[in-house]
């Protein structure tokens, strides 16, 4: 049976098999050098089948930590780098040549933007995109218009807004269509009714 992972500040937890619900997880250190992690995510970058950690740091970072598959991961250090401290990320593949890319907001100068991966985990220089209203917290990538592309939404920061641009196939994307002009707290891409097309439909909370 697959194990169940959770993954906390760069360390690993795993349970060892569903027969052992009520047994303590396991914990593995993935990296401690003391830089101060934002933001985690995973996907297989590097395309070998395993799920890698992507982390977004301090000093305006984005680390990669490749799966070697033996429940150890390879550091890819500055694998982007960035003129802010990235504070979200997402993944998938953005210019639809068959690879993960990344997307990442920024704090400071509050910038969304991606970066291709080269096929092999190695990433080409970053596209700066939009300035968003305050620091994102969080980024989709989804297929909201149903063409294809994965466009991609994000969520600011104290300001609450929700928006999102749509990918015109190879990455390029227009300027971003505020949904929530504030307020929001967290959302999710979900098709959960009919309401004249089959596209995803978004779901968002907003404080009172
Ligand atoms: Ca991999
Ligand atoms: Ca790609
Ligand atoms: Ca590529
Ligand atoms: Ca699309």
């Amino acid at each position: 049976m697959p194990n169940r992972t959770f993954l906390g500040f760069l360390s690993l937890m795993t349970l060892p098999t569903t027969a052992m619900a009520g047994a303590p997880w396991s914990e593995f250190d993935i990296e401690s050098d003391g830089v101060e992690v934002f933001t985690i995510t995973s996907a297989d970058v590097n395309n070998d089948g395993r799920l890698d950690i992507l982390a977004g740091t301090q000093n305006l970072n984005i680390q990669i930590h490749l799966n070697a598959g033996d429940g150890t991961f390879e550091l890819q250090d500055d694998v982007i780098a960035l003129d802010n401290d990235p504070m979200a990320l997402a993944t998938g593949d953005i210019d639809g040549d068959g690879d993960i890319d990344i997307a990442y907001g920024c704090r400071g100068d509050a910038f969304v933007g991606w970066a291709a991966n080269n096929g092999d985990g190695t990433f080409s220089a970053r596209t700066d995109l939009w300035q968003a209203a305050s620091q994102p917290t969080k980024l989709v990538l989804v297929d909201a218009d149903e063409d294809g592309d994965l466009d991609l939404a994000h969520q600011t920061h104290n300001t609450g807004v929700l928006a999102i641009a749509m990918n015109d196939g190879s990455g390029g994307f227009g300027t971003p269509t505020t949904l929530v002009a504030s307020g929001v707290k967290d959302f999710v891409f979900a098709n959960v009714g009919e309401f004249g097309s089959s596209a995803p439909d978004v779901m968002y909370v907003t404080t009172a």
